[in-house]
């Protein structure tokens, strides 16, 4: 007989549950109820949610010792958490009784729940990626570390002037951050700078600064709360506080430099997404918590009384894009220079740990450092590179270089020192192996492999869509949250009237709930029967905002033409950050605001279409929107995404995709079938093709009337007031470099988005194309995408049926 899993915690009541509240509020707050805070009331919750969740984490510690099996790191720049509270009720299945005692102590819990700052520790996939990783993790009782910054200030606010964008610090550690554990116990130097020198045959580095990387643990527990494991986030701190030689002649100033310095390294993220940084403080970020990470997992060996040739048995770490690679030469740097390792036994047994993840084939977005500062910054790993270079050259040859130009390639670091690397979907994967690391791959046979991304289904469907879970629970059970391929079970009830109305009524409440929600925040008013037909993520030229914008232009002028057409109705939803530097994106911003003011203003229009863009969108905003979503945006340039996975989570949703064959687009069609996608557009092989012929834009651009007429309009200062200089570079880009297709794509798009129009126009049909892709889904969950990556890459197991026979026989 398979045991059910059982939940690691027996459930309060209700009442015992408001007691612990109120307990909180008073003894860890201070406060008493009458003069408590939305503040107070939301710590209280979060504080008694926080004890339930630290003995299935003591519970996961003490299995992990006592399996002395392999453990998983997961190093990473960026871990998107977004909100908790919800995740952890949701997960401890105290999510009704959390509601019922805030009810019963008179406070409204969505209020609550709000009130908590969305940890924005990221920028946007690959951040996100990492958090539903975690969740998986736990889930799945694979025991593992999740190791990156704790940044004090996480991705900028924005804030939109006249329609451009604005940032804003975003501070989310001005408050006390309820669910981590502060270790200062746990702590680790970590050097810059200074010289090598040769010493008695020995290499010897000596630093010129030092900075503590300073431990601060949160638990993450998974589904029903059967197991925890830790994201350890670290933190610069000076290695004294005060300079005391200064501080006593009375500079108080010079006294506290040290400090100040230090704090830098942690202070904040930078904001790019696939885009350039090649800032100094960045590299040292990257070594700081990937350095902290190295000492801490080998601490943590070592004192399980572990052989480190042994290592690679125990220890499996997974780099998140380049951004860690340093841990290459790291983990070499402390085989050889603490452990005496030999040379090539350091590589190899560093390697026999290293797997690397490839999210990007954008050329600005594979990291390449300037080796003199490279050199200047980290002089024993710069040596140790080479080292690593020789030994990659005799078994491979020297075709493809670490060092060249001038630069380290941080790319080529990581791949020869991993013993697999992945692509984030099967389209990337491949294309992985014939552009980017193409010598590379015939060198290393069979060391790319895939692993397509996947996303949490208990933040991303259960938590987020209430009216849709409990369809799906009454449809197929309960069981599906850590089993989402049960969802086909909801295959067969597209047919039936009763199913598909409920299932069109969940999401017409969430259409309800987002109109309120925009009408209170922004003033805008918003029909929820019109179609909500959104693009959610960065602000990028490959994902093409400005084609969905140049075509609501379109649809504008064709409306206004023809008023009386049967439109299906519209509202165009935009969210999305620029990076700050980043011109061309600010531009595309402040065009879709400026748009949307002229068009929402137009009487003749106005009924069918609305252009909304909300202000510094992120994961919270993101939980509101795909929800409500009846059309998802996923229209990058084929071959530019390397897998997307907000495209995943519309689907998952019930919201049908419009998109090209890109990332994992591809795989998503495939599953939920070819008639419940709206493709268009040139595939990544034609992209190729066309840039190669000449004047391609103008060509395009000159067989497109109705681009021909919206680009005049935005050069004529339509939606500029008048101003005929705004956007001169944005459209001049499009006629003489359009590298992205904007331009060959605009027809095909505008086309597929009449498709649509005619789709939604049929209700019913809609909603089963809808229903559908529900149901067909499942694959995307990330438990899968987890247990590829143990199975492929970490040879790790799950801790999980151990703790169940454990507990069974208690
Ligand atoms: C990022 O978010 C991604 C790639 C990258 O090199 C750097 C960052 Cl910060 C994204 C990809 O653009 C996206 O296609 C992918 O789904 C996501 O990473 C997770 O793999």
């Amino acid at each position: 007989m398979i045991a059910m899993p059982t939940p690691s915690i027996s459930a309060p009541s209700v009442d015992d549950f408001s007691a612990a509240i109120l307990r909180h509020l008073k003894l860890s707050l201070g406060k008493d109820p009458d003069h408590a805070s939305l503040y107070d009331w939301r710590m209280s919750l979060a504080l008694s949610l926080r004890d339930y969740v630290v003995d299935p984490w003591f519970d996961s510690t003490r299995k992990t010792y006592e399996a002395r099996g392999k453990r998983v790191y997961y190093l990473s720049m960026e871990f998107l958490i977004g909100r908790l509270i919800e995740d952890v009720a949701v997960n401890l299945g105290l999510e009704e009784i959390a509601e019922d005692a805030i009810t019963a102590l008179g406070q409204h819990y969505g209020d609550v729940v709000a009130n908590e700052p969305d940890a924005a520790l990221g920028n946007g996939g690959l951040g996100r990626l990492a958090a539903c990783f975690m969740d998986s993790l736990s889930t799945l009782g694979i025991p593992a570390y999740g190791y990156g910054i704790r940044y004090e200030h996480g991705l900028f606010e924005q804030h939109f002037e006249d329609g451009a964008q604005i940032e804003t610090a975003e501070t989310w550690l001005s408050q006390a951050h309820v669910w981590e554990f502060e270790r200062p116990e746990v702590a680790y130097p970590i050097h810059f700078g200074g010289h090598v020198a040769d010493e008695n045959g020995k290499t010897v580095w000596h630093a010129g600064e030092t900075v503590m990387a300073s431990a601060y643990d949160t638990p993450v527990v998974g589904w029903q709360g059967r197991w925890a494991n830790t994201l350890r986030l670290w933190a610069a701190k000076p290695t004294t506080n005060f300079d005391l030689e200064s501080f006593n002649r009375g500079d108080y100033i010079a006294a506290s430099a040290p400090e100040a310095l230090a704090r830098t390294i942690s202070r904040v993220l930078y904001p790019d997404d696939t885009t350039d940084v090649g800032k100094e403080l960045r590299l040292k970020q990257e070594y700081f918590f990937t350095s902290a990470s190295l000492q801490d997992l080998l601490r943590r060996f070592l004192s399980e009384g572990g052989a480190l040739k042994d290592l690679s048995d125990h220890v499996a770490i997974q780099l998140n894009d380049t951004h860690p690679a340093i841990a290459g030469p790291e983990l070499v740097r402390l085989l050889i220079d603490e452990h005496q390792f030999e040379v090539s036994q350091a590589i190899t047994t560093a390697r026999a740990c290293l797997a690397y993840t490839n999210h990007t084939l954008l050329p600005e977005a594979l990291e390449r450092w300037p080796e003199d500062l490279f050199a200047r910054v980290l002089p024993r790993h710069h040596r140790i590179i080479q080292l690593i270079e020789a030994a990659h050259f005799a078994t491979a040859g020297d075709t493809v270089r670490i060092f060249e130009h001038g630069e380290v390639k941080m790319g080529e670091l990581a791949f020869v020192m991993a013993h697999h690397v992945n692509g984030v979907s099967a389209l990337h994967s491949e294309l992985v192996k014939e552009t980017v690391f193409s010598d590379l791959n015939a060198a290393y046979p069979g060391r790319i492999i895939n692993q397509t991304n996947g996303i949490t289904p208990r933040r991303w469907l259960y938590s987020c869509n209430r009216p849709l879970r409990t369809l799906i629970n009454d449809t197929i059970g309960t069981a599906w949250p850590d089993n989402l391929d049960q969802l086909s079970g909801l295959t067969p009830h597209v047919d039936d009237s009763a199913f598909l109305e409920r299932f069109q009524a969940a999401k017409d409440t969430n259409k309800v709930q987002l109109a309120n929600w925009l009408k209170a925040r922004n003033g805008v008013s918003i029909d929820p029967a019109a179609m909500f037909d959104v693009q959610i993520k960065r602000i990028h030229e490959y994902k093409r905002q400005l084609m969905n914008l140049l075509e609501t232009v379109a649809l504008w002028n064709d409306i206004r033409a023809k008023p009386n057409g049967g439109w299906t109705p519209r509202v165009k939803l935009f969210g999305g950050k620029a990076a700050p530097g980043y011109v061309v994106a600010k531009e595309i911003i402040h065009l879709i605001n400026d748009a949307a003011r002229v068009i929402n203003a137009d009487p003749v229009t106005r009924e069918f279409l609305q252009i909304v863009y909300p202000e510094n969108y992120n994961v919270s905003m993101a939980e509101m929107l795909i929800p409500a979503a009846d059309l998802s945006e996923q229209i990058s340039t084929a071959g530019k995404e390397a897998s997307g996975t907000g495209n995943m989570k519309f689907a998952l949703n019930g919201a049908p995709t419009i998109g090209t064959l890109d990332g994992a687009n591809v795989e998503i069609r495939d599953c939920v079938g070819a008639e419940n996608f709206f493709l268009f557009g040139l595939t990544a092989a034609e992209v190729t093709a066309r840039r190669a012929e000449p004047d391609y834009a103008r060509t395009a651009i000159a067989a497109s009337p109705r681009l021909s007429e919206v680009l005049d309009q935005v050069k004529s200062g339509l939606f500029s007031g008048g101003d005929t200089d705004r956007y001169v570079n944005l459209v001049n880009g499009l006629y003489d470099h359009d590298y992205f297709l904007v331009t060959c794509d605009f027809d095909a798009y505008f086309a597929a988005q009449r498709q649509v129009d005619t789709a939604f126009a049929d209700s019913r049909h809609w909603t089963r194309m809808a229903a559908l892709n529900t149901a067909r889904v499942g694959w995307f969950s990330s438990d899968r995408t987890i247990s590829g990556y143990a199975k492929d890459i970490w040879q790790a197991h799950s801790l999980l049926e151990q703790r169940d026979a454990d507990q069974n026989v208690a």
